[in-house]
């Protein structure tokens, strides 16, 4: 009983290369929601790249994160982090695994595979795109995960793309910063 979704269905008003469809096409559990984030930066893609492809490093973007180790690996793939939370949201701390990184297609994927939240089989996929003049990034963020009992799909989405999307944001002022 598996479902797709497609970043064209999602945003059929975005124009990102073909390829960006296989990354962001996830199976879907009954008991799972999917959603995707766009975020446009004013960054060239090396500025941004520079700043996603540190999965030792994703406090450097990710607000919510107060701090993160490697447990093992040395950055490539198969690579273990444990991300500690700060206060305020239903997390202790999370630990992660490092599935695609691709730095000539951009494209970085993580797994959730422990830790002290609600989200469990999160995986999320990231993507950059060079927009035509080249000066401006398009960032595609999709991800998967189990729907955490007493809650709604509808919730569970609100909440991920909630988080997502101010990682984003955060990830464009740093980038665009960098670029200048
Ligand atoms: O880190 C990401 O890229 C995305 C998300 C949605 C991370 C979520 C999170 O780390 C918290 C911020 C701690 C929120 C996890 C795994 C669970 C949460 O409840």
């Amino acid at each position: 009983k598996n479902s797709q979704t497609s970043i064209w269905r999602v945003h059929p008003s975005i124009s990102v290369p073909d390829d960006a469809n296989h990354y962001h096409t996830h199976a879907v559990g009954p008991n799972q929601c999917c959603s995707t984030v766009v975020q446009t930066i004013a960054a060239p893609v090396a500025a941004v790249w520079s700043v996603v492809r540190r999965f030792d490093n994703p406090q450097a973007y990710k607000h919510f994160l107060k701090s993160c180790h490697v447990i093992v690996g040395d950055g490539n793939v198969g690579t273990l982090r444990e991300v500690h939370v700060i206060s305020g949201l239903p997390a202790e701390s999370s630990t992660e695994r490092l599935e695609i990184l691709d730095d000539e297609r951009h494209v970085i994927s993580f797994s959730v595979v422990g830790g002290d939240h609600r989200l469990n089989n999160y995986r999320s996929v990231t993507t950059l795109h060079q927009s035509p003049t080249g000066s401006e990034t398009v960032v595609v963020e999709s991800y998967v995960v189990d729907v955490p009992p007493g809650n709604t799909k509808d919730e569970t989405c609100v909440f991920v793309d909630t988080i997502v999307r101010c990682n984003l944001q955060s990830l464009a002022q740093i980038a665009q910063n960098l670029a200048k």
